[in-house]
């Protein structure tokens, strides 16, 4: 009997190693864990997690004899670990090997919305360059001010890019850290005030929804613009696209969403955002190495030695 359950949208290059490893069953959310028959249920004792629907007592209530809850990805607010704690589960994630490409992916956002190279192709493939003339003027990125909001391990990797921009590194984070040059602000106000490019790469989960307020966002001010590669929750969403509209702020280049994968139609209908689905980590070789820390973990569970990569 298989003693792995493998919970989330796999696709056809993970699900064959998690089968191959584990013999693992697989189900394409929560939802589908009450179906399972009760004996077969009991014999789970790992659970290698994907995706971002809620996992909670419920669903853990179901699975009485898992130890460990694998989750694929960095951030595992969609487990609720004091749940799993409560019950003796222990929860592993997945750092540091996608921290280059989510890092990559700010920046090209960033980009994308100061140099405007979407309109510009499109201005290019519409033949306006050669009925028109040159391309609107575009917006001076380097040398600028940016600041990050959670200078984590992801964090980190952004304003290291920055630097080679040259931008006056400016940061909020629960405590200063050993960053020579760099600014630490202590409340997140007076971060979105000092600087013009504002990275959220702040944990998800209650303590941060909201965290960039409608008060960060207006210090922000007319240039102003917000990169989010974190969660859609750590930004007040409304009040981000009422100020989008209005030219409170400049811009913004978002990965993630309140409610993903629906994204709210006002954003659709802005120029001067850049739009990503949630694809900060999504490069073969990044998901290959996430995929494979989850079942290295799994792996230390299933055979009594220590967790690779423990959260609780
Ligand atoms: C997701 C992510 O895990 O690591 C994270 O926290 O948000 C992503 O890498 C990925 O979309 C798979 O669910």
């Amino acid at each position: 009997m298989t003693a792995t359950l493998a919970i989330g949208p796999y696709n056809e290059a993970e699900r064959p190693p998690l089968k191959d490893s584990f013999d693992a069953q697989l189900i394409a959310g929560p939802a589908d864990i009450a179906g399972i028959d009760a004996g077969l249920r009991d014999a789970f004792r790992a659970v290698a997690y994907k995706g971002h629907h809620p996992f909670g007592a419920a669903e853990m209530d179901l699975l009485p004899n898992i130890g460990l809850i694998a989750n694929y990805g960095v951030g595992y607010d969609a487990i609720d670990v004091a749940a799993a704690s409560a019950r003796g589960i222990r929860v592993t994630n997945t750092p540091d090997v996608l921290n280059d490409d989510v890092a990559d992916l700010a920046i090209a956002m960033w980009l994308q919305q100061g140099r405007e190279m979407r309109q510009a192709e499109t201005w290019l493939r519409d033949g306006k360059w050669e009925s028109v003339g040159s391309v609107p003027l575009n917006r001076k990125l380097s040398g600028g001010t940016a600041g990050i909001m959670g200078l984590g391990r992801i964090g980190r990797d952004i304003a290291d890019r920055l630097a080679a921009f040259k931008m006056d590194i400016h940061y909020h984070a629960r405590s200063e850290k050993q960053t020579p040059g760099w600014t630490y602000h202590a409340d997140p106000v007076d971060l979105a005030q000092a600087v013009d490019f504002l990275f959220v790469a702040l944990v998800g989960g209650p303590e941060t929804e909201n965290y960039v307020s409608k008060e960060v966002i207006a210090a922000l001010g007319p240039r102003g613009v917000v990169i989010n590669i974190s969660r859609g929750s750590c930004i007040d969403e409304g009040a981000l696209l009422d100020a989008l509209e209005s030219g409170a702020i400049a811009g913004a280049g978002l990965d993630v969403f309140v409610g993903e994968p629906k994204v709210d139609p006002r954003f659709l209908k802005l120029d001067n955002v850049a739009l990503q689905p949630h694809q900060g980590s999504g490069t073969v070789e990044t998901r290959a190495a996430m995929a494979k820390l989850q079942r290295d973990n799994i792996a230390a569970h299933l055979a009594g030695t220590a967790l690779l990569t423990p959260v609780n």
